[in-house]
C-alpha cells in the first residue's frame, strides 16, 4: 500500500489502513512515521479520555462498558497501553481479548500498544497513534494506562480529561498513590461499589481532594457489574469541554527531542569500549564524560 493510499484510507476511516498506519508508527521507521503524521495532523478533533489507576481496579471493564454507551454520541477508538512484559519483551494483550467481542459489534476500533523506550510511562507512540485515530474520524478516544508513577504524569499530557479509577479495599495502596494520583484526576471513579468498604473509599478520596483544594472534583462510585451510576460518569464525559491543546503539544515536542537524544546517546553508549579501566570508574563520571563529548560533537 502506498503512503497516499494509506493516508486516504485513514481519512476515510478504513480499519485496515488505520491498523497498518499504527504498525508503521510503532516500527522503527521514523521517516515514514513523520510523513504520515505530517499529512494527517489537524485532520480530526477528538476528545481524549484517559483512564488510569492501579492494576486490577477495573479499568478495562469500565472501558468495555462505557465505550458502547459513548458510541451513541460519536465514533469511538480505544488505545490500551500495556506495560512491556519483562519476560517475553512483548506486550500483554489480555485487555484486547477481553474487550474485543463487545466492541466489534459497535464498530469500535481497539488497539494495544506497549512501552518500548522507557520503563513505565506511556508508549512513546501513543500520541502518534491517537493522531491517526483522530484523523480517522473518531469523536472520542479512550486511553487505558496502568497508573504507576510516570504514566500518571504522561496521561495528563495526552488526555483532555483524566479519569482516575480506584476501588475499595486498596488500603495502603491508596495511601501510597494518593500524593501523585490526586493531582492529575479531573474525575475520580470508585469502581466495585458492590464490594465492602466503598463508602469509606469514596469518603477518603473526597477528604484528600478537599485537603488538596480540589473540592469541586467529582468522585463517582460505580458498579461495573450492573452499571449502576454509569449514567453520571457518561454525563460528565459528554459535558466535558476543556481541551488540553497546549499541554499535549508541549508533551509531544519534549518526547520527539528526548527520543532523538536517547537514540544518539544509546548508539554511542552501546558502541563504546568497555575495558577494565572504564568499568572501574563510577558511571556518573563516565556519563559526565560522554555528555561532554557528545555536546562537542553536536556543537561542531
Ligand atoms: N465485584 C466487581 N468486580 C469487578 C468490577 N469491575 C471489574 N471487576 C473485576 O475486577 C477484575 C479486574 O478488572 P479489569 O477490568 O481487568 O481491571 P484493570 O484495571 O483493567 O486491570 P489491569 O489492566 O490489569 O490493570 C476483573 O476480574 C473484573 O471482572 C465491579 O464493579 N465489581
Ligand atoms: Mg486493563
Amino acid at each position: 500500500m502506498s503512503i497516499n493510499n494509506l493516508i486516504s484510507g485513514i481519512l476515510s476511516g478504513d480499519n485496515r489502513s488505520i491498523a497498518r498506519a499504527i504498525s508503521i508508527v510503532e516500527s522503527a521507521d521514523i521517516k515514514t512515521r513523520e510523513k504520515i503524521i505530517k499529512e494527517i495532523y489537524n485532520r480530526g478533533n477528538a476528545k481524549i479520555i484517559g483512564i488510569t489507576g492501579p492494576p486490577g481496579v477495573g479499568k478495562s471493564t469500565i472501558i468495555g462498558n462505557i465505550a458502547p454507551m459513548l458510541s451513541d454520541y460519536g465514533k469511538i477508538s480505544i488505545l490500551a497501553v500495556d506495560p512491556a512484559s519483562p519476560f517475553s519483551g512483548g506486550s500483554i494483550l489480555g485487555n484486547r481479548i477481553r474487550m474485543q467481542e463487545t466492541l466489534s459489534k459497535k464498530n469500535i476500533f481497539m488497539r494495544s500498544t506497549s512501552n518500548r523506550l522507557y520503563n513505565g510511562g506511556l508508549s512513546e507512540y501513543s500520541w502518534d497513534i491517537i493522531k491517526i485515530m483522530e484523523a480517522s474520524g473518531s469523536d472520542f478516544i479512550i486511553l487505558e494506562t496502568v497508573g504507576s508513577g510516570q504514566s500518571d504524569i504522561d496521561i495528563m499530557n495526552i488526555a483532555d480529561i483524566t479519569c482516575v479509577v480506584l476501588a475499595p479495599g486498596l488500603g495502603d495502596e491508596i495511601q501510597a498513590i494518593k500524593s501523585g494520583i490526586m493531582e492529575i484526576g479531573d474525575i475520580f471513579i470508585v469502581n466495585k461499589i458492590d464490594r465492602e468498604g466503598s463508602y469509606i473509599a469514596i469518603k477518603d478520596i473526597r477528604e484528600t481532594l478537599n485537603l488538596g483544594n480540589k473540592i469541586k472534583t467529582p468522585v463517582i462510585g460505580i458498579n461495573s457489574i450492573n452499571k449502576e451510576n454509569y449514567d453520571k460518569f457518561l454525563d460528565y464525559i459528554i459535558k466535558w469541554d476543556k481541551k488540553n491543546y497546549k499541554k499535549k503539544y508541549i508533551g509531544k515536542l519534549k518526547q520527539i527531542i528526548i527520543e532523538d537524544i536517547y537514540n544518539k546517546y544509546s548508539c554511542y553508549i552501546d558502541n563504546m569500549e568497555y575495558d577494565e579501566n572504564t568499568l572501574k570508574k563510577d558511571p556518573y563520571t563516565v556519563a559526565e564524560a560522554i555528555i561532554k563529548n557528545m555536546n562537542e560533537i553536536i556543537d561542531k
